[in-house]
Parts: C-alpha cells; sequence; structure tokens
C-alpha cells in the first residue's frame, strides 16, 4: 500500500490557535489528523470538521466520544486520552483496551510527555502537549506518523512546524 501520514496533537487546554494552526498546515495533505482529548473546546466546534477527537478528563463536553477505533486500509487505529485507563498508575489497561480493539497502533495523550513504544506488537503513541510540556523534555510537541507495510515511523514537531530530532523512532510491524 501507499504509506498513510497522520498528524497527531494533544492536550491542548483551551488554545484554539494551536488547534487552528495545525489543521490548516496539514488538512489535505495528511491522511488524517488526531487530537487526543484535553481540547477544552466545545464538541460543535467547527474545528473539528476533519479532525478524529476523542473526550479528555478535562473535556466536560458529553459531545465527545471516550474511543475512537478506527480502522484504515490494512492497519487499526484506537484512540484515548488514557484517564480512564488509568494510565498515570499502570499500562495494562491501556494495553487491554488496544488488544481488544484489534489495534495496531493505539493513539493516547493525558501525560503531556511525549511519548513512543511499542507492546505486544502494538504501537503506542502519546504526542505530547502542544501548550503544558511535563517531564524532562520541556518542549510543546505535536506528532506525525508515517506507515507503510513493514514500518511506522514516528517524528515530533515544535509548534513552529521544526522538526524536534531527538524523539525520532521507527518501528517494525
Ligand atoms: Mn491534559
Amino acid at each position: 500500500m501507499a504509506s498513510k501520514t497522520f498528524i497527531v496533537m494533544s492536550d491542548s487546554h483551551g488554545d484554539r490557535e494551536i488547534v487552528r494552526d495545525i489543521k490548516e498546515r496539514y488538512l489535505g495533505k495528511a491522511d488524517a489528523i488526531f487530537h487526543n482529548g484535553d481540547s477544552e473546546l466545545p464538541s460543535s466546534d467547527s474545528i473539528w470538521d476533519g479532525i478524529y477527537v476523542v473526550a479528555g478528563n478535562c473535556d466536560y463536553d458529553s459531545g465527545y466520544p471516550n474511543n475512537l477505533v478506527l480502522p484504515f486500509s490494512n492497519f487499526t487505529v484506537a484512540q484515548t486520552h488514557g484517564h480512564l485507563y488509568h494510565i498515570n498508575f499502570t499500562w495494562d489497561n491501556l494495553i487491554y483496551f488496544a488488544q481488544e480493539a484489534a489495534a495496531d497502533i493505539c493513539l493516547y495523550g493525558h501525560l503531556h510527555r511525549p511519548a513512543a513504544w511499542q507492546e505486544e506488537g502494538i504501537v503506542f503513541i502519546n504526542p505530547g502537549s502542544v501548550l503544558q510540556p511535563r517531564g524532562e523534555i520541556n518542549e510543546k510537541l505535536y506528532a506525525k506518523l508515517v506507515i507503510d507495510d513493514d514500518t511506522i515511523k514516528v517524528t515530533y514537531y515544535t509548534r513552529e512546524h521544526q522538526l524536534y530530532p531527538a524523539l525520532s523512532k521507527e518501528f517494525i510491524r
């Protein structure tokens, strides 16, 4: 198959402008755009046209789904914020969620820390936060995924759309 490019952001916490900026840059160019929750925007906001978005623990608007399971041509994406699976304490529940969804890729947020890792044949990706980074990587980031038949390449970008090369990773599917 032709490779697919996904843009993934999370935890924008009221900063509508960065969501708009990323959407404007990639809509129609990337194959899909994701927001993993805690936007704190209304679910009815037209900004979500063309973005897959889920509910975070700071989204009190009941119009957002908790999870999305999205089949693409030959892989499946599971998307959730993470708080419902208590990812502050254990990865087990998030891994079970992704396994039950028969996902190849699991997108999450909540921790405000960029992370890309593989477990049980599933690649888990936290794009970090575009507004409030936590942990040792003090950078506001989003992620780009390039998925082909054999590999999933993950790179991170700053709000200024500059590559943050230290976090680049490649996984074998
Ligand atoms: Mn958050």
